[in-house]
């Protein structure tokens, strides 16, 4: 036992150095040895029930039980690997080559070479920078609200946040899409996902706004999502958790999940001409998780694949009971052939009650309608949709390479990476090579279906991304680092280590046809030293690589917003010569705009009061307004009247307990205030606008409930009293 113990050890050590050499570990050693000895002899005796030291140590313990000495060699080597993980590397700091500041630096005054949209993860928004400065640009609201700009605040955008529980006002933002046209970005529109409450998202690139929102139904944690087809023909949307259905009883024991739990994947169309989503039709599948994917392109266009885990069907413990089988499942799907099925009505369709909210930049406004139905293709019954492929322990990503040939699966507690070929799938499909069914839905044989493995990548392998020269780089969370192998032959050709546990990384173009490899950023999960402390919680963070060369060089790393999942990258090029300057006014559909000051107004309607009001350097019209009363509703629209690039001007009024809102140029925004206490309330311009900017201001005369002061307005005018006052 000590022996194998000790093998363990130096096993684990030398795999370290391998895979670390520069770690500064010495000090951590003794200690670690000590700790790693103890462990492995108390896992050999009891092989049963012992009190995990990490949760991920235990898990892997458990898949590899009753495997000889196998686990302990495996365990030892994971611990010391994840113990160290967190060991500051010896040049961390200058870990850059000397040119790097050269190769990040845009002087002032010049653009960055690449927009990068990057998911916010838990903040629910998208933030945009400049590559390779790492500048951030924008953030782009899309399932939260947002004080910069009012955004699910102002009356016209409360819609774009509603769905069939209501309005949800944050959401969980993780994986973005950029259109595409013959697999390759066409710069169009920006496609999001949100996990928590099934929706995808539809961004404009002109606005840099969310034009669209659609609801999933039948559907939990939307985290395969929104990947989509060659010709963006659909998005989909597959289900994290599995649930019953929405038109079912969901009323069940949570135990009859074998029996009542189901899985969807959503092809949501998406019309060629307005980008306007619709959900196509929803493929029912066995029970499990869902986690990522990617289309086909190429020889597999026509096809999607979809890594799975929990095909142990788990719904306590994941941790554990989810990571038993030694192998879960990618699962490809011929969408095309669904679609067949669909369009030729094979289909079920199902009542369920989904939110689909759309954004018109002429109303400058959004609605919110609940759709009714869907359609459900029950992938058991149709033989020849889906196939399962056997992929090790628990696979994360899911990634197709540049040519369309080869998927690649990513197990998160796996210690190499299977590479499938689209063509031996083709084969294994054709030859009925499987090996029995699962949940009615074939499964072919792995070996019929690999390609190859590449062995001893790292650790805890996660997402991969593709350079066009006929390399893979693929994230490994435990060991830290990115490793760059070779799709040809599956070596491993260089790596590099990251600070700290990468989740996703990016090559702009990287999951399409032309990836552009210049570029690589990782999006790292954990950040500890790398930048000065901000109290107990510090900024996940991105890492720009430079991967022109053989060796990947690091070039910098800056903050992100929220947490980065995954996100995409394309020449600026694309995207700025299509950039909207200004909304023309003429052009303003908005029911409540009003078109020049001498238009502007106040109305009352019972006790609702309508305040059509201007902006214009440096005045809104009408500024002084009285009659209001307690008890009414106040609603401020406001036209921003400039036709100038980059002049939004703000509105604010004491105790309004919404945002204030920016409003730009030629657009119209409503926001809605219901004073509770008389008396007299300054309304301002939030935005500094010009040299007069803390002049743009005004006031609002609120009275009391019964009062009979008429409702009142004016712009640079004195009353007959104020006059009089003023010549005494
Ligand atoms: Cu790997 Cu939600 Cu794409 Cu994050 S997921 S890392
Ligand atoms: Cu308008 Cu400041």
């Amino acid at each position: 036992m000590i022996l194998l113990s000790i093998r363990g050890i130096t096993y684990a050590q030398q795999s370290f150095y391998d895979l670390e050499p520069d770690l500064d570990h010495p000090k951590k050693l003794p200690f670690m040895t000590g700790l790693i000895v103890w462990k492995a002899s108390l896992f050999y005796i009891c092989e049963v029930k012992i009190k995990p030291l990490h949760s991920f140590f235990f898990s892997i313990k458990f898949t590899f039980m009753k495997k000889s000495f196998l686990p302990i060699l495996t365990l030892t080597g994971v611990f010391i690997l994840f113990s160290l993980a967190g060991c500051k590397p010896k040049n961390a700091g200058d870990a850059t080559g000397s040119d790097a500041a050269s190769r990040v630096y845009v002087p002032p005054g010049k653009y960055d070479e690449l927009y990068n949209f990057v998911s916010g993860g838990f903040s629910g928004q998208v933030s945009v920078y400049g590559i390779p400065s790492g500048r951030l640009l924008r953030v782009i609201p899309v399932f939260s609200v947002n004080p910069e700009s009012g955004y699910g605040y102002s009356e016209e955008t409360k819609p774009m946040l509603n769905t069939s529980h209501g309005e949800v006002p944050w959401g969980d933002q993780h994986h973005l899409e950029l259109s595409q046209t013959n697999g390759e970005i066409d710069g169009r529109w920006l496609f999001a996902n949100e996990n928590n409450t099934p929706r995808v998202a539809r961004i404009d690139l002109k606005t840099f706004r969310t034009a669209e929102i659609i609801e999933i139904p039948n559907s939990a944690g939307n985290h395969s999502s929104p990947f989509i087809t060659e010709n963006t023909e659909y998005v989909v949307a597959g289900t994290r958790f599995s649930v019953p259905m929405d038109y079912e009883n969901g009323d069940v024991p949570i135990d009859s999940y074998k029996k009542d739990f189901k899985g969807t994947i959503s092809f949501i169309s998406v019309s060629p001409k307005d980008g306007e989503m619709k959900i196509a039709f929803q493929l029912l599948l066995p029970g499990m998780n869902f986690d990522l994917s990617h289309s086909g392109k190429g020889p597999s266009s026509g096809w999607f694949f979809f890594s799975t885990y929990n095909s142990e069907q788990a719904h306590t413990l994941l941790e554990v009971n989810a990571s038993k089988r030694d192998k879960d499942y990618i699962l490809a799907v011929n969408w095309k052939k669904a679609e067949e099925y669909f369009k030729a009505g094979k289909g079920k369709k199902v009542p369920v009650k989904y939110a689909h909210n759309t954004y018109s930049d002429t109303s400058h406004s959004a609605t919110s309608s609940i759709e009714t139905e869907s359609t459900i293709i029950d992938a058991k019954d149709f033989p020849d949709i889906v196939y399962m492929i056997p992929c090790p322990k628990s696979p994360h990503g899911c990634d197709v390479d540049p040519s369309g040939q080869y998927i690649v699966g990513s197990g998160k507690l796996a210690a190499l990476i299977p590479v499938f070929s689209f063509d031996k799938i083709q084969k294994a499909i054709a030859a009925k090579d499987f090996d029995g069914d699962y949940g009615g839905i074939p499964v072919i044989k792995y070996e019929s279906a690999l390609y190859g493995e590449v062995k001893k990548p790292g650790l805890g392998p996660l997402h991969t991304e593709f350079d066009g020269k006929g390399n893979a780089y693929t994230t490994f969370f435990i060991s830290s680092e990115i490793v760059k192998w070779s799709l040809k032959d599956l070596k491993v050709i260089d790596r590099h280590a990251t600070y700290y546990s990468p989740g996703h990384l990016m090559i702009p173009g990287g999951d399409t046809k032309k990836p552009y490899g210049k570029y690589l950023i990782a999006y790292n999960k954990i950040t500890k030293d790398r930048y000065l402390p901000t109290g107990p919680e510090l900024s996940q963070s991105a890492q720009l690589f430079d991967i022109s060369g053989d060796k990947m060089k690091l070039l910098a790393d800056y903050p992100s917003i929220g947490e980065p999942h995954y996100a995409q990258a394309v020449s600026a090029e694309l995207i700025s010569k299509n950039s909207t300057k200004i909304f023309k006014i003429e052009e303003n559909k908005n029911p409540y705009v009003t078109l020049g000051e001498p238009k502007s107004k106040v109305v009352r309607n019972g006790n609702r009061v309508d305040v059509y009001m201007t902006m214009i350097r440096s005045h809104f019209s009408p500024d002084n307004i009285e009659g209001v009363k307690l008890g009414d509703d106040v609603y401020f629209h406001l036209t921003n009247l400039e036709q100038d690039w980059d002049v939004p001007h703000g509105f604010a009024v004491k105790g309004a307990n919404t945002a204030e809102l920016l409003v730009m140029p030629g657009e119209t925004q409503t926001l809605k205030w219901t004073p509770q206490i008389a008396g007299i309330y300054p309304i301002y311009c939030t935005d500094f606008c010009s040299a007069l900017h803390q002049e743009m201001q005004g006031y609002v005369r609120v009275s009391a409930k019964g009062s009979n002061i008429p409702i009142s307005f004016s712009l640079g005018k004195n009353s007959e009293a104020a006059d009089s006052l003023l010549k005494k």
